[in-house]
């Protein structure tokens, strides 16, 4: 199937604002999808509740709509039931990293058989843009009027740390590299993980002096460092900087794999004990 084919045409036009990096994003997956030659029927993806947590809405594949920061349990439970699909789960930031924070590290500990692409465009864009686990340091937000006092989490280290297969992070600037980094997640056995940072022009753009689109892709490109080069700046210097690349990529045996073992396991020590 081609790219296009994925998209739901009549509930097109999009949703999103003029300029959102969604779209961007959700083209890159579809195009991955094409490549991979997934189909309708082996393929789930997952949302919750957000702006990009309509992005379901477009995909024609099967796709099941959650409430807000629970969409990975969704997704590990559709993996577990059936681990032949292809489970797909988008969140945005507060739905990944703020209100779902706990799923999302302990899928990465369980190392599910998912992959979790987060659209991090560091606020709560659905509901007003107000600050979320991730809004820097300092940044301005609905919610955070004088700058926000508190740090965001680093959330691709976060999952990192939490046991992930594969963790990259990329951004709408670098859209060749975040589809490159969504391919290889797609194709990783355990849980992958795609961090793409992306513009809210309507709330986070208009709040920090960025009123165009284009002007937030600037502040991407300009500030971002691949890892090699971030390992060389202070923890000052790499305060504000948007670190990109490819952090995980390891071999780990996955949830399901040891689960249908237990099964298999319990099953022949019960004909044993006949
Ligand atoms: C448990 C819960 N808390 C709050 C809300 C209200 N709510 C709906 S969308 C949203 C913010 C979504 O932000 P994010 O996940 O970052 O997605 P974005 O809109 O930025 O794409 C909130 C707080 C909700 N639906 N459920
Ligand atoms: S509010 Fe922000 S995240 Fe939501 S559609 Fe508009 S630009 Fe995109």
């Amino acid at each position: 199937m081609k790219a296009q084919e994925y998209l739901v045409k009549e509930k097109l036009p999009l949703f999103w604002c003029a300029g959102c990096g969604n779209g961007s994003v959700l083209h890159a997956i579809l195009r991955c999808f094409e490549k991979l030659n997934y189909t309708r029927e082996n393929t789930v993806v997952v949302t919750g509740i957000g702006c990009w947590g309509k992005a379901d809405d477009y995909v024609d594949t099967n796709t099941f709509h959650g409430t807000h920061g629970r969409a990975l349990a969704f997704g590990t439970g559709i993996k577990l039931a059936n681990p032949e699909l292809n489970v797909v789960v988008l969140m945005g930031d507060g739905d990944g990293a703020t209100i779902g924070g706990n799923h999302l590290i302990h899928a990465a500990r369980r190392n599910v058989d998912v992959t979790a692409i987060v659209v991090n465009n560091l606020n709560y864009g659905m509901t007003g843009g107000q600050y979320s686990g991730t809004t820097p340091h300092e940044k301005i937000t609905s919610t955070s009027r004088y700058g926000h006092i508190e740090h965001g989490f680093d959330l691709s280290g976060l999952v990192a740390a939490a046991g992930a297969s594969y963790v990259s992070r990329g951004t709408t600037y670098g859209i060749v590299q975040l589809e490159k980094f969504i391919f290889e997640a797609l194709q990783k056995k355990g849980f992958s993980f795609v961090e793409a940072i992306s513009q809210c022009p309507t709330h986070f753009g208009r709040l920090n002096g960025m009123k165009k689109p284009a002007d937030m892709l600037n502040w991407f490109k300009e500030n971002s460092v691949s890892i090699s080069a971030a390992e060389k700046l202070t923890q000052n210097e790499r305060e504000n900087k948007f670190v990109l690349g490819n952090f995980v990529n390891k071999e780990n045996e996955d949830y399901s794999t040891k689960y249908l073992r237990v099964i298999n396991d319990a099953k022949k020590s019960k004909e044993g004990g006949k």
